[in-house]
């Protein structure tokens, strides 16, 4: 059995989060994860509070174990979004795309465990000396909106800077991936793109095919001129977005108003010409579906055997 601060300080069974993913991360998923032992994560991203408040009405009546919600910091719902987690007295809440320190006292003090997403050693700094429980320090292989450091050099670095417990998110997706997180100094790990094919994972059919189909190159980063650099499957979509970008004469709002919608696309209508299936760089590793509980228990059983063996390489 893997042993974990993070699983002592949360009251789950194996340390393991499922990403807080956009459009992606409903009620059924995070439920679905919180009852295999992981903790489940709600996205608040694309929801405004009372949406937020329904999901987790659903959510509660779907498991009674630990889950948490995700703050998409550039979301225009956040304050409503940050006051409901409040009334609701949600357990945990994790932060994304921003630096959350206007919020963490509030939710500290409503009881919520604030565990932001960190992309440097700064913000990690700043966010453990006001009262962080632990961080996950995601690294620019993840899907989605990602900064510039990449996880390898960004765990053991954010590991030796903070007094908490450090998750380490980006490139993981199997049990060589969660024992390298822990050689790393991480005491969990946190997964997007191999929840994107769980069974109660409820992104369109198409979505679910290309990330299976997906190899070690399928996947580009666009939106740096806009401030948003971010982590998709190739398709059309990215490759007339990456034009555009490079494109003088194409002002940043119409490349904004470009890539406005095309996540809600993707995900709710598998539409590969205009949608944006973000997706990290392992997805070449994710080849079948599976339920939440046979993706955290092949990965955590995994991850025990090498770390058990591990020892063996040294005489
Ligand atoms: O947030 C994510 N991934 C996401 S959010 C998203 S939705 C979206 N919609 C429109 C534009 C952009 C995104 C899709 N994927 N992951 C967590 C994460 N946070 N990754 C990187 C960061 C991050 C980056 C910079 C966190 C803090 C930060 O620092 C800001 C500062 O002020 O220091």
């Amino acid at each position: 059995m893997i042993r974990s601060k993070i699983c002592d300080l949360l009251g789950i069974k194996y340390p393991v989060f499922q990403g807080g993913m956009a459009w992606v991360a409903d009620a059924e998923l995070a439920a679905a994860v919180s009852n295999a032992g992981g903790l489940g994560i709600v996205a608040g991203m694309n929801m405004n509070g009372e949406q937020l408040r329904a999901e987790l009405k659903k959510l509660r009546s779907l498991t009674d174990k630990p889950f948490g919600v995700n703050v998409m910091l550039m979301s225009p719902f956040v304050q409503e979004v940050a006051e409901v987690i409040i009334e609701e007295k949600v357990p945990v809440v994790t932060t994304g795309a921003g630096n959350p320190l206007p919020y963490i006292k509030k939710w500290i003090d409503a009881g919520t465990r604030v565990i932001p997403v960190v992309a440097s050693v700064s913000l990690a700094k700043m966010v453990a000396k006001r009262g962080a429980s632990a961080i996950i320090a995601e690294g620019g292989e993840s899907g989605g909106h990602i900064g510039e450091a990449h996880t390898m050099p960004l765990v053991p670095q954010v590991v030796d800077a903070v007094d908490i417990p450090v998750l380490a998110a980006g490139g993981i997706a199997d049990g060589r991936g969660m024992a390298a997180a822990f050689m790393l100094g991480a005491e969990g790990v946190q997964m997007g793109t191999r929840f994107l094919v769980a069974h109660e994972c409820n992104v369109h059919q198409k979505y679910k095919d290309e990330v299976i189909k997906a190899n070690d190159g399928s996947t580009s980063v666009n939106g740096r001129r806009i401030g948003h650099p971010a982590r998709a499957l190739k398709n059309p979509f990215t490759k007339l977005f990456s034009e555009r970008e490079k494109d003088v004469n194409a002002t940043d709002e119409e490349l904004t108003q470009f890539g406005t919608g095309a996540l809600r696309k993707a995900v709710k209508e598998g539409d590969w010409e205009n949608g944006s299936f973000l997706c990290g760089q392992i997805a070449g590793l994710v080849k079948k579906e599976q339920s939440c509980k046979e993706i955290i228990e092949e990965i955590v059983m995994e991850a025990e055997q090498i770390l058990k063996t591990a020892a063996s390489r040294c005489e």
